[in-house]
């Protein structure tokens, strides 16, 4: 049966800037996004180990991972983020043009899973380019278990609390954990408490966080974000992607030019490289 993404929630997201979609991810596509997940994570581990590193950036081994768009590497993931369920979620809370800017797993280790700071997602676009500029986007966060303040759910501010409505606000970067922290105040949020298969939609201007897991289990999150255009760094170069996947309503992704085009696009870099390497020396 097809979803159809209720008006209450449109409302919801227009006024607090975030809105819960609850359990709209059918069996089939969480047990294979719950797989794909195993896959990056032990793949993520054995690279990190083979480099001995613990810290990567905002990634900490065996305690939060965040590992983002590998979906072209994985023979099923563009099923979920160019199918049905995705055209219906953009085409409700972005409009009738998306494309797919990042996707992530965000995964905490049992018992050792690390908190989230409180921070904006265009927040570090800005926090690497001042000078950007961009609609702001849609974050779709996906639960691939059940999330509770036990396991490090989210909590997401409503847009009226502090005025973040179209509003990017400087963050920091927190010493140890890398993480770029957007606000220091007290509220506490809307804590999110969702069955898996659920999704929560927010905007890159909602201020959001979440908590450690303390739980003997993995806590797995899918984060899929689509804008309504390309989004360009202030010095004009792409920042991320931007692969088509709707447009006037209509789906437009095709895997076969995605992986061609992407085929094409890593070889001119590794000629850049090369050239550079060769200059270099
Ligand atoms: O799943 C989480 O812990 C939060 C992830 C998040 O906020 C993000 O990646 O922007």
């Amino acid at each position: 049966m097809t979803y159809t993404v209720p008006e209450e929630a449109v409302r919801s997201y227009e006024k607090d800037g975030f809105a819960i979609l609850p359990s709209v991810i059918d069996a089939e596509m969480l047990a294979m996004l719950q797989m794909e997940c195993g896959y990056f994570i032990g793949y993520t581990d054995a690279w990190m180990e083979n480099k001995e590193l613990d810290v990567m950036g905002i990634t900490h081994k065996g305690k939060r991972y965040f590992i983002s768009n590998r979906y072209r590497k994985s023979p099923d993931m563009h099923r979920f983020l160019f199918g049905e369920l995705m055209r219906e979620i953009t085409a409700s809370f972005l409009g009738p043009d998306a494309y797919l800017f990042v996707e992530q797993w965000v995964v905490k280790g049992a018992e050792q899973g690390m908190k989230f700071a409180w921070h904006q997602d265009s927040g570090y676009v800005k926090f690497i380019d001042r000078e950007n500029v961009h609609k702001p986007y849609l974050t779709c966060w996906c639960a691939l278990d059940d999330m509770s303040a036990a396991n490090g759910t989210i909590s997401v501010l409503p847009h009226d609390v502090i005025g973040t409505r179209n509003n990017v606000l400087d963050h920091v970067s927190e010493k140890g954990t890398n993480d770029l922290v957007g606000y220091h105040g007290d509220e506490p949020g809307v804590e999110i408490n969702v069955p898996k298969g659920s999704i929560v939609v927010f905007s890159s201007t909602s201020l959001h966080r979440s908590s450690a897991n303390k739980t003997d289990r993995r806590r797995r999150a899918y984060l899929a974000q689509y804008s309504s255009e390309p989004i360009y760094s202030s010095s004009g170069k792409l920042w991320s992607m931007a692969v088509p996947f709707v447009k006037d309503g209509n789906v437009v992704y095709d895997r076969d030019s995605d992986l061609q085009d992407h085929e094409i696009e890593r070889s001119r870099l590794r000629e850049v490289q090369r050239a550079s390497e060769a200059g270099a020396g």
